[in-house]
């Protein structure tokens, strides 16, 4: 796989200065224009201020990109051509020349053959509600349990089922912690009323665990759930209901695949009024925070 860099990325590789990775679907799919653009030019100013190359992954034309220029990250913020791509569209993306933004499998799947261990995202996917029946589970947990890197995210989306997707993780043997907390946080929430989750106070404790899960030969991620602030937060009481509503939007309207998490996150947008993308926005940046923390740690 040819991977293109950004010359801020290659420098900062010959140079051995930290590196963290950032997906693209969360700014093609996840959020509206110009709001995603927003978004995208805080999280990379944010790792610049740290001292941490931003390496957002994305694909152009068939080309892999690791780390866009602005031009390039405003492209991928408005043109409505950009295809979410996960794992399994990587060959169908390079072969057939699209314009691709990459979930958090393949952005995991393209982060890993770069050599950049550790990267933020919003919140991952994993088994929907009713996926008992739909069957409807995210590449984002398979990825977690065969590629070795640290993810940082909000827990997972408040549109699943969460304890499902915790029992999954388990099986999967995907290694969770949670930071500061041992409450799996519902994205949107923090709460989740899902207990028990390892809990890890520092990004050297996380640093720490990954290395010896590396050294041990296992192949899993490490998930740290890293809750939105309280002061973003949406309590589970006043989103449960819109969830609940825009799942049964998605199922009258027979919305399906990879189409349905986008889908949702839009209509729980409208439904209250935006408040649910300015949450997502802060959990976001809230996990490149911590990841810039890690990145260090590790370096
Ligand atoms: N986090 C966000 N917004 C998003 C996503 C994550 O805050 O839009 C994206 C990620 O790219 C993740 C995808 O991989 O949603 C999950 O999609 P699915 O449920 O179809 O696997
Ligand atoms: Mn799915």
């Amino acid at each position: 796989m040819k991977i293109n860099y950004s010359e801020e990325v290659q420098l900062a590789k010959r140079t051995g200065k930290p590196i963290l990775a950032l997906e693209s679907t969360i700014i093609a799919q996840g959020m509206p224009f110009p709001q995603n653009l927003d978004f995208a030019n805080r999280a990379e100013t944010l790792c610049r201020d740290s001292g941490v190359t931003p390496a957002t992954i994305a694909i152009l034309n068939g080309n892999i990109h690791v780390g866009l220029e602005n031009e390039v990250l405003e492209f991928i913020a408005k043109n409505d051509d950009v295809k979410k791509v996960s794992r399994r569209e990587l060959g169908m993306a390079i072969a057939e020349n699209w314009h691709g933004a990459t979930t958090v499998s393949s952005t995991m799947h393209i982060a890993h053959q770069a050599g950049i261990p550790v990267f933020s995202t919003g919140g991952i996917g994993g088994v929907h509600r009713g996926g008992e029946y739909s069957f409807d589970v995210s590449q984002d947990l398979t990825a977690l349990a065969t590629i070795p890197m640290i993810v940082i995210s909000a827990g997972a989306k408040a549109i699943l089922d969460l304890p499902k997707t915790l029992e999954m993780m388990e099986t999967l043997g995907i290694t969770v912690l949670g930071y500061g907390v041992d409450e799996f946080p519902a994205f949107y929430s923090r709460e989740s009323g899902c207990f028990r989750i390892h809990p890890v106070s520092s990004p050297g404790g996380v640093a720490a665990i990954y290395k010896e899960n590396v050294s041990a030969g296992l192949s899993s991620a490490v998930l740290v759930a890293n809750p939105v602030p309280q002061e973003n937060e949406i309590p589970t009481q006043e989103i449960e209901s819109i969830i609940e509503s825009a799942c049964k939007t998605a199922a009258d309207q027979n919305i399906i695949g990879k189409e349905l998490t986008p889908f949702l996150l839009k209509e729980i947008m409208e439904k209250t009024g935006g408040r649910s993308l300015d949450t997502n926005k802060a959990l976001a940046l809230n996990n490149i925070h911590l990841g810039i923390q890690i990145v260090k740690e590790l370096a």
